[in-house]
């Protein structure tokens, strides 16, 4: 079978868990992270440079690839791998968020959403069998649901029927998704009310599927309360089956988030942070720019193996940032995807090892 979940190991000292996820396009270590590359590209970085930043698969966005270029050119390139290039595992998301975020330039009705394209303004339907659609033709190996992304704010009558529409989305999903050969995940939603977030889980369980998402997470809610509902709904999604927390995250989050048994991630911020000359290391996150980088000719992160790191000095990259030449930003985002990948690593280290406790507190204990 091509698609397949391995739960190798548990934890006795938290939910954790390592796995082993086996795709079309290779085996995927779990818990994992995954750099988004949301027009077909990881932003700056070539697929060589990607993966030597020990990234596994890659996450895609429906919405962009549908607007520009088309998922029919993809589809005649010879699908997503083979257009950018990359021959690891892909995962494509499928707009429930991107669509939702667009405000004011979209309705959502049960048939879909209407909305304009933040491009030239011309309108579109995504409907759970459009999405489908364009998700078979751009060929991904992990493809998600067309799911409504509840807001933080949304009070509990609003998160009940956003949260209903979307297992009815589900269903019209499962129905329409054409490709044996692409695994289909269904997205849990329910906003911040933990019964309904429950009651979301027994109902998207309903359509038993290859694995499952946790969605409308840090969408601008207090940490504190994003982990209460993992710590309260996470462990209730199949033992046997991988656990995705979706646009989550940040370093913290990435080990809180493992504790509470979640395996796979993806996020914007390594890549994005890099662009305003922010980079992770394991003591927090700190700016390129500050003065105290000026003449300062070690590397980003002592120790670190990265390309970035193995090259070139902070000095180094400061000036590239200061005279806003590209390969600055380069060298920043291959050291912070590098940065989650190895942390990543050393959390399915330690899971083997059965410390996730020491690791938590060992990490939380430098990073600020
Ligand atoms: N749904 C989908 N994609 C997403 C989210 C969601 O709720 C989130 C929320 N953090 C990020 N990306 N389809
Ligand atoms: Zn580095």
């Amino acid at each position: 079978m091509a698609f397949e979940f391995e739960r190798l190991q548990d934890t006795s000292d938290s939910k954790a868990r390592l796995g082993r996820l086996h795709t079309p396009h290779g085996v995927i270590q779990t818990p994992t992270f995954m750099p988004v590359g949301t027009q077909a590209t990881v932003k700056t970085l070539s697929p060589e440079e990607v993966k030597a930043a020990k990234s596994q698969i890659i996450l895609a966005n429906t919405y962009h690839l549908y607007l520009r270029p088309g998922h029919e050119l993809v589809k005649k390139a010879g699908g997503l791998h083979q257009f950018m290039n990359w021959q690891g595992p892909i995962l494509t998301d499928s707009g429930g968020f991107q669509v939702f975020s667009l405000g004011a330039l979209r309705k959502i009705t049960e048939e879909g959403v209407l909305f304009r394209s933040h491009l030239d303004g011309s309108k579109h339907l995504f409907t759970p069998e459009s999405v489908m659609a364009i998700e078979n033709a751009l060929g991904a190996d992990i493809i998600m649901a067309f799911d409504e992304c509840t807001p933080a704010d949304a009070d509990e009558a609003y998160a009940r029927q956003s949260m209903e529409r979307t297992h009815r989305w589900l269903k019209r999903c499962a129905a329409a998704h054409e490709n044996e050969g692409q695994a289909l995940f269904g997205i849990v939603q329910g906003g911040m009310f933990p019964d309904l977030r429950l009651e979301s889980i027994h109902r998207t369980l309903e359509v038993d599927l290859p694995g499952y998402a946790i969605g409308g997470l840090s969408v601008g809610e207090p940490n504190e309360v994003m982990y209460d509902m993992l710590d309260r709904t996470a462990d209730e999604l199949p033992k046997d089956k991988p656990r995705y927390l979706m646009g989550v995250g940040n370093p913290d989050n990435l080990v809180e988030g493992v504790g509470y048994g979640i395996d796979m991630f993806d996020c914007v911020q390594a890549t994005r942070i890099a662009r305003h000359g922010a980079f992770w290391t394991p003591f927090g996150r700190e700016n390129i720019r500050n003065a105290k980088n000026e003449d300062d000719f070690s590397p980003l992160q002592e120790g670190c193996q990265c390309y970035a790191c193995q090259h070139y000095s902070r000095a180094y990259i400061r000036h590239l940032v200061q005279a806003k030449e590209v390969f600055g930003i380069r060298l920043l985002s291959v050291h912070n995807i590098y940065y989650l990948n190895q942390l990543m690593e050393d959390l399915r280290e330690a899971l083997r090892d059965d410390r996730y406790q020491a690791f938590r507190a060992r990490f939380f204990d430098q990073y600020s």
